[in-house]
């Protein structure tokens, strides 16, 4: 398809060929998108190159970008709008909590490890958004990646979950910020995928085979799911969305 024909679409947070990010970018470069991928590690970039060669995609640029430093943030998106200049959408798809605070009680939380998760999972799109918003002079999109325990209790999920939460609530507060330029911002609720990060959450294989056995569609999410609605939030399709957070979960949340 021709949906992102023309369209430059900047990619955060593939680590490897399972990443939600993978799948998104697969879906973008399908609609004819021309990609920017940053990565945070250097074992990553090298991941990236490989899966990039393999898959025959040619990227505009692949950049280094950690979210939890400002000064990468803003050379990342420096170093894009010279080279690139105008971008039409980006996606955060980054995340990270301490594994042994992804499992027990969440009232254990310690307090660095509650501000860890907050800081690379929920600040980082406060941060890249007003960046990114700079080289989208034409408008553009922003879509970001959530999960269900935001919205409930979901067992070892914990920190993560309450940052979600921010994620949640800052899409729709940057939503009102950025609609005056005719930017977009939305999420995706994805169901459970089988990546690196989704081995830190203990239990999750039970919230994977719950799925299938309660949710509307009684079958597992896929990365290209994901990657699909992701495109859709991205492209004039959904232009008259914003600060939106769409379940692609097949129906699960709206089970009791
Ligand atoms: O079931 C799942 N896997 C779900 C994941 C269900 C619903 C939502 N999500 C969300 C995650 O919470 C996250 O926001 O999707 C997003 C992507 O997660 P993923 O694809 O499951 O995770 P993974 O493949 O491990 O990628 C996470 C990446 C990191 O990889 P590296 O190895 O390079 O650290 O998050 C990025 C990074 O690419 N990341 C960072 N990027 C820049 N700066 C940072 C950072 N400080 N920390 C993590």
């Amino acid at each position: 398809n021709t949906i992102l024909q023309d369209k430059t679409i900047v990619v955060m947070g593939v680590a490897n060929n399972r990443s939600i990010a993978w799948g998104i970018a697969k879906s973008l470069h399908n609609a004819g998108a021309n990609l920017i991928l940053t990565y945070r590690q250097e074992r990553s970039k090298q991941k990236l190159e490989k899966l990039l060669a393999k898959n025959e995609i040619k990227p505009k640029m692949v950049v280094a970008c950690d979210v939890e430093d400002d000064d990468s943030i803003k050379q990342a998106f420096q170093e894009i709008g010279e080279q690139v200049g105008t971008i039409h959408g980006l996606v955060h798809s980054v995340a990270f909590a301490n594994t042994d605070e992804l499992q027990g009680e969440y009232a254990a939380t310690s307090r660095d490890g509650y501000l860890t998760a907050q800081n690379i999972s929920a600040y980082s799109l406060v941060a890249v958004t007003h960046e990114a918003r700079k080289l989208m002079t034409e408008g553009g999109g922003i879509v970001t990646q959530t999960y269900l325990g935001s919205e409930r209790v979901v067992p070892n999920y914990n920190v993560m979950g309450v940052a979600k939460a921010a994620l949640e609530a800052s899409v729709r507060y940057l939503a009102e910020d950025v609609g005056k330029d005719g930017v977009r911002v939305n999420a995706v609720s994805a169901g459970p995928i089988r990546t690196l990060s989704a081995k830190g959450v203990s239990g999750f294989n039970e919230k994977m085979s719950v799925i299938e056995e309660k949710a509307p569609l009684r079958r597992q999410v896929d990365h290209d799911q994901v990657g699909d609605a992701t495109l859709f939030l991205l492209s004039d399709l959904a232009r008259g969305v914003t600060g939106e957070v769409l379940h692609v979960d097949s129906g699960f949340h709206i089970m009791a």
